[in-house]
Order: structure tokens, then C-alpha cells, then sequence
């Protein structure tokens, strides 16, 4: 069968990727609706469907749809997401963080938990950041038994939408001509820079972007306190977010045996051959769909409970468009 899908936030970095990812993988679309703000409306836009013309979202009309991404702010998924898929409406995949900590609204990673969203009309989308660290966590937390996380990670810009990317790339060409670099989106000019602050800062002085890390990977892995730790750093890449990630385990483990099951998991791509300079980066990672895992190596620190590994992935991929897509796949 077919089917009629929309998509909010349409002209979005997210929105775009989303539309990529469902033409690529030949989901089965009978009907395509792109919504945007006013400004946006009208616009017709080439897509792998044909050309289609940017609408403003209508919640009426959208509510005959059978399934919608949420590809912008936690604001209007606040105000429409429960609405849009009430009764007979829609299914809903929402990428903001509006819903992801509802315990009535299932937060997926479809590899790891696509079960829980079983017969669920609204489903949360992780934040990027915490995702793409679990494609590798959760293997090894299946394995061995994950017991702590510390992680920090060194984030792309795209985390800021389209016009972080356009900042970043307008810095550094006015950082070239020796002009000053003018910021809007990021705290700090990020060209030549790294950031030390995604979100706002909490009370406990961990930002919102650390924080999310923590809630979320403990609600996906199923772990009500497991101990995380993240520090989230902005750096300025375009659109893979890398994370260097210590953790101890309860059983023993091994970089070897970390490896196999890495190998195993789909989504993952292990790249790791030190002597070849092989190891996962920014720049390899983005634009394609498997998450890099590499850098496994025996933690000093937790000796043979303990492991170390370093994780890059395209941060509006995994992070977001293909992940909300494969989740609307397996429902
Ligand atoms: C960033 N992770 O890199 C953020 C963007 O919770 O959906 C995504 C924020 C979220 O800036």
C-alpha cells in the first residue's frame, strides 16, 4: 500500500534530509505534502517524487494524512502533535524534544528499541547527539553490560539547522578576508573555535544538550539511572557530530570482542586499523547512513572492565531524517 506523507518544517535542514532519505529508499509515498512558514508557501520544490508546491500547515487537512515528521521546533510539536495524531489521524514521528521524556510516547532508536513504538500513534526521535552514540552503546551494552558512561562529544554545526551551516560557512570566508566574524546562532564565533556550550546550562551546570544525553540514552537503553556523563562541544564541522565515549562495563571486555559485536550491529560500520590511519571522522561519516565506530582500545582506567571507543555519525541522518524514516519503515 501507499501512502500520504507530510512533513512540517519542510525547507529545514531536517525537513530537506527527510525528503532525501524517503526518496532513496523507495518509501512508498502515493502523496507528498512539504509544509513551511507563510513565507515558504507556494514555492514549488523538486523532490524524488516530482515537483511538489510548499504548503502552510493546515491541521485539518493534515490530519488525513497517514504519516507526519515533525522537522521543527518542540513549540509547535507541543501545540500540534497530540492533535495531528489523536484518534483517527496520523502517524507522527516528531524530532524535537518536546515529547521524548513523556513516558507515554516512545523514544526510538529503531535498531535498539523500534518494539516499544508498537501500535503508538505519536513516537519521539532522539536527539542527534544521543542516537548516534547509542548505535554503538547499545551492542555493547548487550555484550558486556555498560555499568558508566563518560562521553564528550565534538558537534557539527549543522546541530543549529541550515543557518548554522550558513554562519559557520560565512565565518570562515569573512575570517579569510580578514573581515570580522559575525555570529547569530552560536554563543561564540565557531570558526577556528570550539565551543563548550550546546543548549542552555542547567542548574546542576550541565547544559540541556548534556542533560539530554543522559535522559534519553536512559530511557532508550531501558536503564532508569545508569550513570552518563556528557560534555557537548560545539566544533566547527558541517554536519557529523564525533564522540569520544569511556565506558565501564559489568562483565569483563575486550577490544576484540567489542569489535565483533560491533561488526554485527546494523547501522555500524567499524573503522579501526590504526596502522592504516583508519578511524571514523567527520568527513568520511557524513553523508552516508552507517554511524563510524572506532579507536577501541582496553581503558586504562577501568582496565578489563573498561573500554574506550570513538563514534562518528551524520548528525542529520542518524541523528535525525534517516533515523524518523526507518522508524515510519518498520511500522
Ligand atoms: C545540536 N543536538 O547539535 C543538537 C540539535 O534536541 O533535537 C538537536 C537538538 C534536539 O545542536
Amino acid at each position: 500500500s501507499t501512502l500520504k506523507v507530510g512533513i512540517v518544517g519542510a525547507t529545514g535542514a531536517v525537513g530537506e534530509e527527510i525528503v532525501k532519505v524517503l526518496g532513496h529508499r523507495n518509501f512508498p509515498v502515493s502523496e507528498l505534502h512539504l509544509y513551511a512558514s507563510a513565507r515558504s508557501a507556494g514555492k514549488s520544490v523538486a523532490t524524488p517524487f516530482g515537483s511538489v508546491s510548499i504548503e502552510e500547515f493546515d491541521l485539518d487537512k493534515a490530519r488525513g494524512l497517514d504519516v507526519i515528521f515533525l522537522a521543527v521546533g518542540g513549540d509547535f510539536s507541543k501545540e500540534y502533535a497530540i492533535k495531528l495524531s489523536a484518534t483517527d489521524g496520523p502517524v507522527v514521528i516528531d524530532n524535537s524534544s518536546a515529547f521524548r521524556l513523556d513516558p507515554n510516547v516512545p523514544l526510538i532508536v529503531p535498531e535498539i528499541n523500534q518494539q516499544t513504538a508498537k501500535g503508538k500513534k505519536l513516537i519521539a526521535n532522539p536527539n542527534c547527539t544521543t542516537a548516534i552514540g547509542l548505535m554503538a552503546l547499545f551492542p555493547l551494552h548487550v555484550a558486556f553490560g555498560i555499568k558508566k558512561v563518560i562521553m564528550s562529544t565534538y558537534q557539527a554545526a549543522s546541530g543549529a539547522g541550515a543557518e548554522g551551516m550558513d554562519e559557520l560557512k560565512a565565518g570562515i570566508a569573512s575570517f579569510v578576508k580578514g573581515e570580522p566574524v559575525k555570529n547569530e546562532f552560536f554563543a561564540y564565533p565557531l570558526p577556528f573555535n570550539v565551543i563548550p556550550q550546546i543548549d542552555v546550562f542547567t542548574d546542576n551546570l550541565y547544559t540541556k544538550e548534556e542533560m539530554k544525553v543522559t535522559w534519553e540514552a536512559r530511557k532508550i537503553l531501558g536503564v532508569p539511572d545508569l550513570p552518563v556523563s556528557c560534555t557537548a562541544v560545539r566544533i566547527p564541522t558541517l554536519r557529523a557530530h564525533s564522540e569520544a565515549i569511556t565506558i565501564e562495563t559489568e562483565r569483563p571486555v575486550t577490544p576484540d570482542g567489542a569489535r565483533e559485536v560491533l561488526g554485527k550491529f546494523p547501522g555500524l560500520k567499524v573503522v579501526d586499523d590504526p596502522a592504516k590511519k583508519l578511524y571514523p571522522m567527520p568527513l568520511t561519516a557524513t553523508s552516508v547512513y552507517d554511524v563510524e565506530v572506532g579507536r577501541v582500545r582496553q581503558n586504562i582506567v577501568f582496565g578489563d572492565h573498561g573500554l574506550d571507543i570513538f563514534v562518528c555519525g551524520d548528525q542529520l541522518l542518524r541523528g535525525a531524517a534517516l533515523n524518523a524514516v526507518i522508524i515510519a519503515e518498520k511500522l
